[in-house]
């Protein structure tokens, strides 16, 4: 064990057995280098991202608490309208602080049902094992760690009833078009007909606010995207000089992709375990996509992959949106 001031990391032996390295590997070997956004949370990505959401210029946290206190009631009557028992199952649950809104108004309308939190993070699950039955005294959970599908397939083993998935905070974004398609298709393959689907966009709006909610004045975007090169760097032993490289934020209006990209700014090498990576000059690391979508497109995707869309939750700004979808 290496104890890193600030940080304590398991150096394993043979990196090279880990499919975080394979996939890094694979990324920064691609004519394209690439990583894939989904290793931003470690500890101290999970920290960053808690800051990032309490930044003035991330609009998307704010937007969709509020659909969430204020139409959570709306909600669970819709709820309840298009399936009369249910279990709740939460994707990327992370500490529940949206959903728990919406948890309380199903127990208070007296609902009877089982949440099932679902979180690659461990640390996450445990913390909400935790914390839920303190602030809800009356909800049936279970915490469920590990990927979305084979934690649905569990979640399936624990419970036949109709299901209710969440799937909040605009993950969906991470995704780009076709992977957003191929993910709701196979989320279709694990849900069975009038199963709902409760899914979080972040819609397409003036560029500047969404170019500014990736590029925050106090740098944490900057620092979150960073920190991937320094995990990188703690955890298969690589060495990357972060002060080589520039964070390059971007948003196209007309495709509705946000792009956050590492430039390097010097021709360079990096060692990787046994592997060499070589950056020219100004060549792009592309780090991390936020899809952003119009109400038409969220539609499209719904009908493309076998959903019915049957409602919708706004902000007051209608920045962002709620739709619910049945299977
Ligand atoms: C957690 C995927 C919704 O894309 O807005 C925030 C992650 N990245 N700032 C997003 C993120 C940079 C976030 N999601």
């Amino acid at each position: 064990t290496t104890v890193i001031p600030g940080r304590t990391v398991l150096c394993k032996r043979k990196p090279a057995t880990s499919t975080f390295y394979q996939e890094v590997v694979k990324g920064l070997s691609a004519p394209q280098k690439y990583l894939d956004s989904k290793y931003f949370y470690d500890a101290e990505g999970d920290r960053l991202f808690q800051q990032i959401m309490q930044c003035e210029e991330y609009y998307l946290t704010g937007c969709e608490m509020e659909i969430l206190t204020s139409r959570s009631a709306e909600i669970a009557a819709a709820l309840a309208q298009h399936a009369s028992t249910f279990d709740v199952v939460e994707l990327g649950a992370g500490d529940a602080t949206k959903s728990i809104h919406l948890l309380r108004q199903l127990l208070s309308n007296g609902t009877d049902f089982t949440y099932f939190p679902i979180d690659i993070s461990a640390n996450v699950i445990g913390q909400l094992e935790q914390q839920l039955p303190v602030t809800l005294p009356n909800l049936r959970m279970k915490g469920l760690n590990g990927e979305y599908f084979d934690m649905l397939q569990q979640a399936n083993t624990y419970s036949h009833k109709k299901k209710v998935v969440l799937f909040m905070g605009a993950n969906i974004g991470n995704f780009n078009s076709t992977a957003a398609h191929d993910f709701c298709v196979e989320l279709s393959d694990y849900l069975l007909p009038g199963d709902l689907l409760l899914t979080g966009f972040d819609l397409k709006k003036n560029p500047q606010v969404i170019l500014r909610a990736y590029n925050d004045n106090a740098g944490i975007t900057r620092a979150f995207n960073f920190n991937l090169l320094t995990r990188i760097n703690l955890e298969l032993g690589a060495n990357f000089d972060i002060k080589k490289f520039e964070h390059y934020p971007t948003y196209d209006p007309g495709t509705g992709a946000c792009k956050s990209y590492l430039i390097s700014l010097e021709k360079q090498q990096v060692q990787i375990d046994d592997v060499c990576i070589n950056f020219e000059a100004d060549e792009p690391l592309y780090m991390e996509i936020s899809q952003k979508y119009s109400l038409e497109e969220t539609d499209q995707l719904a009908l493309a992959t076998g959903f019915q869309p049957v409602a919708r939750f706004f902000d007051n700004k209608k920045w962002f949106v709620d739709t619910l979808w049945k299977r």
